[in-house]
């Protein structure tokens, strides 16, 4: 089988909400050599890049993105030990990773939480629906340190409180102590560059080179 068509396999698994299938390709993948990354950028995840178009055009159900998103959980635990034997280096910095208030979407968070941890960095998770209050207290915690905010958000609501955040930031004084990477899928550049946040990234693994040029 051509590495396209395990790609392929892996992308369709989740599309057809296929938990075991999904476990198998995910194996398959990693059997033929496919680095883990590769695995999720251009197989796993363009599988729920569909689930979600196909969600919004009406076709499918909440049900249904929910076995999809079981389906890539299986596979992101086959996955995850195989990112942290790629760690590079060490003691590159903090990165307190959260998913903005009221969006409790934390596959991407835990990718990107996942490839920062096997980049050397220190990872604070602080999960899914977090305030920006808590997340100030947590950089007022670590102040000092070479401290990365990396928030998620993927729907439209959620990713206004990302400016909230910097705005906050701002208040307190921190803004200067902190660099501040936001993504997810509505996050565009435009949007990094209005609210004043310093990066985002299309991937995990991309997020993982961003971040660490970021932390130099
Ligand atoms: Co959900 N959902 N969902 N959902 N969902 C989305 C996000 C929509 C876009 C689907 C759609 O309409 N097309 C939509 C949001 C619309 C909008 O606001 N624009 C939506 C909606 C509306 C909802 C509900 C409101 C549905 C409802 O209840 N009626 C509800 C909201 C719940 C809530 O949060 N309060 C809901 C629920 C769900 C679940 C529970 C069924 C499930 C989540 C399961 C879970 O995460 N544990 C779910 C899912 C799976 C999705 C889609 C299909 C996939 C998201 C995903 O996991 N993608 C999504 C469709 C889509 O995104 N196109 C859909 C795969 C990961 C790998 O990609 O983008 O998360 P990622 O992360 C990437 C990338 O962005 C980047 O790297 C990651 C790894 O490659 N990245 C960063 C992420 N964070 C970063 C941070 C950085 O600093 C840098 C890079």
């Amino acid at each position: 089988m051509s590495k396209q068509e395990i790609l392929d396999n892996l992308r369709d698994a989740i599309i057809k909400q296929n938990i075991n299938g999904t476990v198998e390709a995910t194996k398959a993948a990693l059997a033929a050599g496919i680095s883990a990354v590769e695995a999720i950028d251009d197989g796993l995840a363009m599988g729920m890049k569909i689930v979600g178009d196909k969600f919004e055009a009406a076709e499918i159900y909440l049900p249904q993105i929910m076995m999809s998103a079981k389906a890539m959980n299986a596979a992101m635990e086959i996955l995850t030990p195989e990112l942290a034997k790629e760690k590079a280096g060490e003691g590159v910095g903090m990165a307190i990773t959260f998913v903005q208030e009221g969006d409790i979407h934390d596959i991407g968070h835990r990718l990107v939480s996942t490839m920062l941890g096997a980049n050397g960095f220190k990872i604070v998770d602080l999960g899914v629906d977090v305030s920006n209050e808590t997340i100030i207290e947590e950089v007022k915690k670590n102040k000092g340190g070479k401290i990365l905010l990396v928030g998620s958000a993927l729907m439209t609501t959620s990713m206004m409180s990302q400016k909230d955040t910097i705005e906050m930031l701002k208040e307190e004084g921190l803004r200067d102590s902190v660099k501040v990477m936001f993504g997810g899928a509505p996050v565009t550049k435009q949007w990094i560059t209005d609210i004043q946040a310093d990066a985002t990234a299309e991937n995990a693994a991309e997020a993982a080179r961003v971040a660490l040029g970021l932390m130099k």
